[in-house]
């Protein structure tokens, strides 16, 4: 198939010719290949689609990639050479977003008709540079001539308090793995103006709703003109995605009283949440009675929770919405009155509480049909502490969906050899029923194919130590063991502790004890603009790598590095080279985690917490495959609940961790550093430590020093390997959207292009 085509596309030779060419090609085969259609429709409304570059990933699925590699090749290029010419979109802040793409490219590549909703942000979320060893924010333009958006014709009237905007909606394709196409529709106006953003920076004018609607994915919030901007945002999204659901229900022939039989939606965390006031709004104005909109809406409306942060559960003052949203205000406080009849009083069940805050997740709960934790322990959690009071008065409502990763974008694009010697092995089922990867156990024992493990590893090694020098000409050594946390910065994923392990590490080597082999503990992460102590974090974790990796006597034994601005393309890269997997949250705090099923399905081996879905992991691959410490998440949650944790007590109490801790403050530091960021993170984790970082770092530093140890025996650890790689077939998004469907959405997949 296009053939022809693909050989003059590539004989252009010029990568950006030749990258267009691609793109044109892609958006072509995509259309012939036809649209998923079937009477009900899943609309995924999401604020975030981290969906990465596409090119290659298209290619895949559609069955064209090896045709153009060959084809690229023949012409002196290479696929990595092409991949560069596309700017990243970033269009998430982390782990929610890349879920939201991962699910759609299986919900495409299952045939279920299902788009996803959002917005187009102009600048994404922002750029990650280091200046002075701190983080710095800049804007992430992303839309040019080489992007994948298509505009179409459609648009809607959305009202504001203040002004009436316009809406433009885009489209994305996204292929399923040989089958037929989805759309991701992110909606837009034309009046955005990039120009009002500040130099540099990502400061503008947060007043001007036309000219800064979609400007920036979560822009600042920590101020009242910041929050409100993101009502804006989501009500924009929201008004657009019922606007749409109306009208596609309306050409398929329903009569809106049956809309439920036409459309479901998933809200994928309170962001969406307006959809529902909205919703009910709209069919009201077409007549149908407030009850029975209300019942075909609730019929319509699924809710996943993401997060038990109670700082990260929305909540938005009632005068902000009757400022910005006034036209759903009415029936934001219907809904809340008949809870009140229905429930009494209750604080905690109300949608509007006493102080006239509105809470975003209790409109959720309330008014949709079904309410989803992400891995076992995250929904457990939910339904026995923090939301028991709804899993009592709603216990059908709640379920539990194990989070999923694509292995078209995580194993096949990734990972071509590991894929290829896969194929080799145990035949290409895997690739649609990640299931059979468990044939790969018949070949624990097997020497050849242990080995070629190993060399899949060292070759990912040698490629990501190339792109790390090229992108920040930091230069690692490849025969060291690569040790890697990559996610958002947070003190609950505790990127301090492991900071604290790497001046473990160097004082130990300064003493005397020289490791047998060098250890590289590679970072990447971006943390809020506004969020202080997390960006103290990154500052001390540049700092760390300043003064190891110019330290002559412990850079040979031991490198810390930060990536700069960790994005998917980054992940791409540095996943299927890590050999440990630090998943080293406070037990209850990560939801899931995703990052933990995609080193391991590239045959890394977790360091990790009985949290999110580590514990899945851990009950898959069994005791001898993971390393597993710290307190368990009862324990944790007893702390909390008696508030009897204290993080100085237990720095009195152990001279060699007040040792780690002083260091933060050591004049080594200073000497690199900022002080008073030093002094400020020194004294938040002595006087406050909020996520518990001393109650597990000793046992943190021995489990890793077993790891380390473990190593070495390098025909036990490829068994690992192995045994990692062969168990995570679970962990594919097609097992999560096959279930999301069975038990919530109940689409019919449409097969006809197999
Ligand atoms: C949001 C906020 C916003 C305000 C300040 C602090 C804060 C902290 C956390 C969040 C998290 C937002 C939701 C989220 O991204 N959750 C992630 O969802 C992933 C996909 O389900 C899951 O794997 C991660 O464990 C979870 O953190």
């Amino acid at each position: 198939m296009y053939e022809n085509e693909i050989i003059q596309i590539a004989a252009k030779k010029d990568p950006v010719e030749v990258y267009k060419g691609l793109l044109e090609l892609v958006k072509k085969a995509a259309e012939e290949k036809g649209r998923i259609s079937g009477k009900k429709k899943l609309y995924y409304i999401s604020a975030e689609f981290l969906i990465g570059k596409l090119l290659s990933n298209n290619l895949i699925n559609l069955g064209l990639y090896k045709t153009v590699d060959s084809e690229l090749k023949k012409n002196g290029l290479s696929m990595a050479e092409i991949e560069a010419v596309e700017n990243e979109p970033s269009l998430g802040n982390g782990g929610l977003g890349r879920l939201a793409a991962c699910f759609l490219d299986s919900i495409a590549t299952l045939g279920l008709p299902g788009d996803g909703i959002g917005l187009n942000y102009h600048l994404g979320l922002f750029k990650q540079v280091f200046e002075n060893n701190l983080q710095k924010e800049v804007p992430n333009p992303w839309i040019d001539d080489k992007s994948w958006l298509r505009k179409t014709d459609r648009s809607y009237e959305v009202r504001f308090g203040n002004a009436t905007v316009k809406s433009v909606m885009y489209e994305i394709d996204v292929t399923g793995y040989n089958n037929k196409t989805n759309t991701l529709k992110l909606f837009d106006i034309d009046s955005v103006d990039e120009s009002i953003v500040e130099g540099e920076s990502i400061w503008f004018d947060k007043n001007n709703i036309k000219r800064n609607l979609t400007l920036f994915l979560y822009p600042d919030d920590s101020d009242d003109q910041g929050r409100m901007l993101r009502i804006y945002q989501q009500y924009f999204m929201v008004s657009n995605a019922a606007q749409l659901i109306i009208a596609e229900a309306r050409e398929k022939g329903s009569n809106l009283h049956d809309l439920y039989d036409y459309a479901v939606i998933q809200i994928n965390d309170t962001h969406p949440t307006m959809v529902i006031p909205e919703l009910i709004r709209l069919l009201t104005n077409e007549g149908i009675e407030m009850d029975e909109a209300i019942d075909i809406v609730s019929k319509m409306c699924a809710y996943t929770n993401h997060t038990i942060l109670a700082e990260a559960l929305e909540k938005w003052p009632m005068w902000y919405m009757e400022k910005v949203v006034p036209c759903i205000m009415p029936i934001i406080r219907m809904l809340d009155v008949k809870v009140k009849e229905r429930f009494g009083n209750d604080e905690k069940l109300a949608i509007i509480d006493k102080n006239n805050n509105i809470h975003m997740a209790n409109i959720d709960i309330h008014y949709s049909y079904s309410v989803n934790g992400v891995a076992a322990l995250h929904t457990d959690i939910l339904k026995n502490s923090e939301l028991k009071v709804f899993a009592d008065i709603y216990p059908q409502k709640f379920n539990n969906k194990t989070n999923g990763i694509t292995f078209r974008r995580w194993l096949l694009h990734c990972n071509h050899e590991l894929t290829e010697l896969l194929e080799s092995k145990i035949g290409d089922g895997f690739k649609k029923d990640a299931d059979e990867l468990k044939k790969l156990l018949e070949f624990e024992n097997d020497k050849e194919v242990l080995n070629a493990i190993a060399d899949i590893k060292q070759k990912h090694k040698q490629i990501f130590a190339d792109y790390l020098e090229k992108q920040q000409g930091i230069k690692i050594d490849t025969n060291s063991i690569f040790d890697v946390q990559v996610k958002r910065l947070h003190e609950y994923k505790r990127q301090q502790m492991n900071a604290l392990y790497a001046i473990y590490k160097y004082m130990d080597i300064k003493a005397g004890n020289k490791p047998k082999r060098p250890l590289t503990m590679i970072f990447g992460a971006k943390a809020a603009p506004a969020y202080t102590i997390a960006k103290d974090i990154i500052h001390l974790i540049i700092c760390l790598s300043e003064l190891i990796n110019n330290d002559p006597e412990v850079s040979p034994y031991l490198k810390v590095v930060m990536l700069e601005n960790y994005n998917v393309t980054y992940a791409e890269n540095v996943i299927p080279a890590a050999d440990i997997s630090e998943q080293i949250s406070l037990a209850s705090k990560e939801a899931s985690g995703t990052s933990n099923m995609k080193f391991m399905l590239n045959g890394a081996v977790t360091l990790g917490t009985e949290d999110g879905a580590n514990v899945e992991i851990h009950e898959f691959v069994g005791d001898d495959n993971i390393f597993i410490f710290g307190e368990s998440s009862d324990t944790v949650i007893k702390h909390y609940e008696k508030a009897d944790y204290s993080a100085e007590s237990i720095y009195d109490a152990d001279p060699e961790i007040a040792k780690l801790v002083d260091f933060i403050i050591s004049k080594e530091l200073f000497k690199v550093g900022n002080k008073k960021s030093l002094i400020r993170l020194y004294m938040e984790i002595l006087t406050k430590d909020w996520f518990m970082t001393l109650l597990d770092v000793k046992s943190y530093i021995s489990e890793k020093e077993k790891m380390l140890e473990a190593y070495e025996d390098r025909e036990a650890w490829e068994k690992m390997m192995l045994k990692n790689i062969a168990n995570a077939g679970f962990f594919s998004s097609d097992r999560t959207i096959n279930q999301y469907n069975e038990d919530i959405w109940k689409l019919t997949a449409d097969l006809s292009a197999q």
